[in-house]
């Protein structure tokens, strides 16, 4: 299997368990103090682990495209399931020379990834599908797609134009990092928020503000309580460190709003 002849590839074992397993923990209490999986990216551990991740080639750097995938048996914390592919702007001018994709995203599991537990990923290896428009459809039924398992420590990349999906969990909730890699020659896909920098991850932050109020439905009170905590200084400070501060404040700015 190589990356170059499937689209995709597996890479075992090629990140430190000691640096997934506190991005699985801090995920973990970030579920329980606030429902909102994306919130893990404002914490240090998921920019180490990131920083580890091996590339798919020399010239890919990780992009802010980043989404923390958190899905149960009851609810899919990201909302969406089903045959895809990335990038909604993938289109010929991603591709440097023909078919070399011009980004790749590193699927990083933070726990076991099962097809009879907690789900995992299929995808259709580049001689199925890569070549036909779209992207989002169903391949015809009886072309079984290839099922990858994975533990924490391995890393899955898939090219932007291969279809792949999570599979339904049917036992304990499954938890990954998605991470787009993105190739520096090609000057549309240069990353917005490829960055290590405190502040640019609350701008990062701010913009996810409108994913949030799209994907999970917050309410118009909620985003601006969201806004009103990122942009004071303390909250931007302490949210940077600390994902349960936005539980409680969010709480509290709630109780205010209800007096
Ligand atoms: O983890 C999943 O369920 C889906 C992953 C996916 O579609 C992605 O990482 O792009
Ligand atoms: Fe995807």
């Amino acid at each position: 299997m190589s990356l170059e002849k499937d689209g995709y590839a597996v890479l075992r074992n090629k990140v430190s368990v000691s640096l997934v397993d506190p991005v699985r923990k801090t995920l973990e209490s970030v579920i329980e103090t606030l429902g909102n999986p994306q919130l893990l990216i404002l914490t240090d551990s998921v920019w180490e682990l990131i920083e580890s991740l091996p590339k798919p080639a020399d010239t890919f750097v990780p992009s802010g495209d980043i989404t923390v995938f958190y899905r149960s048996k009851d609810k899919d914390h990201v909302g969406f399931q089903g045959f895809h592919r990335d990038m909604p702007n993938a289109n010929e001018s991603s591709f440097l020379d023909g078919d070399v994709p011009g980004s790749y995203v590193a699927w990083v599991p933070l726990n076991s990834a099962t097809l009879h537990g907690s789900s995992c990923l299929q995808v259709y290896p580049k001689d199925k599908w890569y070549y036909l428009p779209g992207h989002h459809f169903d391949p015809p039924k009886g072309d079984a797609p290839v099922t990858i398992e994975a533990e924490p420590g391995d890393v899955v990349y898939i090219g932007h134009k291969v279809l792949h999906s999570g599979t339904p969990c049917v036992g304990h909730p499954r938890m990954t990092l998605a991470v787009v890699f993105v190739d520096v020659r090609i000057p549309k896909l240069v990353p917005r928020f490829c960055t290590n920098c405190r502040e640019e991850r609350t701008l990062l932050m701010a913009a996810l503000g409108l994913y949030y109020r799209r994907s999970l439905k917050w309410s118009e009170s909620d985003l601006r309580l969201f806004y009103q905590i990122l942009l004071s200084q303390e909250g931007r400070k302490k949210a940077l460190f600390d994902p349960v501060f936005w539980a409680k404040s969010m709480e509290e700015g709630r109780c205010l709003m209800q007096d």
